[in-house]
């Protein structure tokens, strides 16, 4: 049985991977760790971490007797882009706390990348796993340093690092912030709540998506993969669909005809967004580890539109 500890446990992907993590291990052996404290109690052992504190983030690991990290804790697009030192301190000052604990304690490794990793010049559609990463955003060029990180540590050390280029991911337990994809979480708070929705990111803009729980399956099915059939280990692209605001607008239609969508585009999170692929290519995660996504659009709104529906009344 695996114990494993997480970073960022109180984020977005957070909140819901502890969850997912304590059903397939157990409880008691998966310690979650974050910056702040819980608003509300946490099932499971919680401590507070500073992941720039190398040596705290090394003695948790140590005391838990945990054998695995999953590493979380980062700074998003947007908001790398508002504190581009900051981000890079945190993203990069974490990622190599946490390599290095996985290193001295070997432990197995997880951390997530991210479309933002490609930029302007990588192909838009169908991005290959392999090609050309020139990203212009400080939340990029901490992703591909990250995975070339990632990568050092397995050649050079035989840490057994693994992990994913995320696209958006939607979920409605906790709300992402700071990122540029955030939109596609919003639209369904408003759909419920409003009836309408003013889209920061422009019609036409295309971006990968997808639906939380197919994540957090991903994560689990790759930590489990059997190492001899990775090739590529960490960055493997995955995605579950590809759409633009108007598409998403239309499927929430689907279930509220009268929901009105309008735009009121943020030119630097639309920038953000320009610079990143249209529709990445997750063929080498289907055919290495077995990546497979259940939901799509119509499928995850329906789903959103139920769980936020009674949530929120
Ligand atoms: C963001 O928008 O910054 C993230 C991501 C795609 O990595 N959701």
């Amino acid at each position: 049985m695996k114990k494993i500890m997480v970073t960022g446990a109180l984020g977005q992907i957070g909140s819901e991977l502890i969850a997912k993590l304590q059903k397939e291990y157990g409880e008691n052996n998966v310690l979650s760790t974050d910056i702040r404290e819980p608003q509300t109690a946490v099932e499971g052992p919680f401590s507070v971490l500073d992941v720039t504190d190398g040596k705290k983030m090394h003695d948790l690991a140590k005391d838990f007797g945990a054998d695995t990290i999953m590493h979380m804790a980062a700074l998003l697009s947007a908001k790398a882009e508002e504190q581009p030192l900051f981000a890079w301190n945190l993203n990069m000052g974490g990622l190599v706390n946490a390599l290095e604990v996985a290193r001295e304690l070997d432990m197995q490794f997880f951390t997530p990348s991210s479309i933002g990793a490609f930029g302007p010049s990588t192909p838009k559609m169908n991005t290959p796993q392999d090609t050309l990463q020139r990203p212009t955003t400080m939340y990029g060029v901490n992703k591909v340093a990250g995975e070339l990180l990632c990568d050092y540590y397995y050649n050079r050390f035989g840490v057994d690092t693994r992990g994913v280029r995320f696209p958006g991911l939607i979920s409605y337990v906790a709300q992402p912030g700071g990122g540029t994809t955030d939109y596609a979480v919003d639209i369904y708070y408003k759909a419920i709540e409003e009836g309408k929705y003013t889209s920061f990111i422009a019609e036409g803009t295309h971006m990968d998506m997808m639906y939380m729980p197919d994540a957090l399956q991903a994560i689990v099915d790759l930590m489990e993969a059997d190492a001899a059939k990775l090739m590529h280990r960490n960055a493997f692209n995955v995605t579950a669909m590809s759409f633009e605001p108007g598409e998403i607008a239309a499927s929430i239609q689907k279930h509220i005809p009268d929901f009105k969508m309008a735009y009121d585009v943020d030119p630097i999170r639309q920038a953000i967004a320009d610079s990143w692929p249209d529709n990445i290519d997750p063929s080498a995660a289907v055919a290495e580890w077995g990546f497979k996504a259940k939901y799509d659009l119509d499928a995850m709104t329906a789903d959103m539109l139920e769980q936020l529906k009674r949530k929120l009344n």
